[in-house]
């Protein structure tokens, strides 16, 4: 499907909106990092009402910088969930490109200023692991096998081209935000990134991947779960389906 020319359309002001759960070590540095890789950018922390203080040390920097705003929301209800309220909040607030960047450090900020170039040409910029001079490091084995075979099970159901469709270091253009229905989105948990990538290219907008080097979180917790992984099967399964019914329909000419 064509859509309007992006050239027209402006890429900033950025809003990189980080989701938050029990990150409190992390997330200083993380600013930090980040506002000297790119300082006019607006940061949201979406915090799930973590019990280690992250929500109160993110107001803590919202209340002495401008640049920094914090949306907290009263119950861990999964990253899907944290970054739609994110992209609400930042498009009712006229912000022209949304990133996603985790809080504890794994994305490393200095590589945002490429991701952004890249979203100069495309609709949705992707920081991906599994094209040339992508990588991992002091990823366990175990979080290596999970990830590249959610990748490999997602792009057999799926039929799309994109080799690190779970990625969550991100760049949307206003316009893909704007035209997806985000209410229609139910994914809690990190199949959210599989769902978003998806709906992205169904809708025709242009998706392009950029190297980066995934490093493993040194401090806290990795909230990945069990439920987690069986949300992200069972959906993807029944994407697939649908998406071969909706095949075999059109081959039937019905
Ligand atoms: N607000 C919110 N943030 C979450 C939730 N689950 C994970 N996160 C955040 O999402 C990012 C990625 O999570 P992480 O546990 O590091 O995932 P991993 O890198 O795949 O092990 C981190 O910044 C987490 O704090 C959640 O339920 N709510
Ligand atoms: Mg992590």
């Amino acid at each position: 499907m064509a859509q309007a020319p992006r050239g027209a359309e402006t890429i900033e002001p950025v809003l990189v909106v980080v989701p938050t759960y029990n990150e409190r070590d992390n997330l200083g540095p993380v600013l930090d990092r980040l506002h000297q890789a790119l300082p006019e950018a607006h940061v949201l922390v979406v915090d799930d009402g973590s019990p280690d203080g992250t929500g109160e040390l993110a107001d803590e920097r919202a209340a002495a910088d401008e640049r920094v705003h914090v949306l907290h929301r009263t119950a861990k209800a999964g990253l899907g969930k944290a970054y739609i309220a994110g992209f609400r909040w930042g498009l009712s607030r006229g912000y022209a490109a949304f990133v996603e960047m985790d809080a504890d450090g794994s994305h490393a900020p200095e590589d945002l200023p490429r991701l952004l170039a890249a979203a100069e040409d495309a609709d949705l910029s992707i920081g991906s692991r599994y094209v040339p001079g992508g990588s991992t490091v002091n990823w366990p084995l175990r979080r290596q096998l999970l990830s590249r075979g959610a990748n490999l099970y997602s792009r057999f159901a799926l039929g799309l081209k994109v080799a690190d469709m779970t990625a969550g270091y991100r760049v949307y253009r206003r316009p893909v935000l704007e035209k997806l229905e985000l209410d229609e989105v139910a994914s809690h948990g990190y199949c959210f990134q599989i769902d978003l990538t998806r709906r992205t290219a169904d809708a025709g907008f242009e998706i392009v991947e950029v190297p980066i080097t995934f490093t493993d979180r040194e401090i806290g917790q990795s909230k990945m779960s069990g439920s987690i992984m069986r949300e992200a099967f069972f959906r993807v399964a029944e994407w697939g389906a649908q998406r071969r019914v909706a095949q075999l329909r059109r081959l039937l000419g019905r």
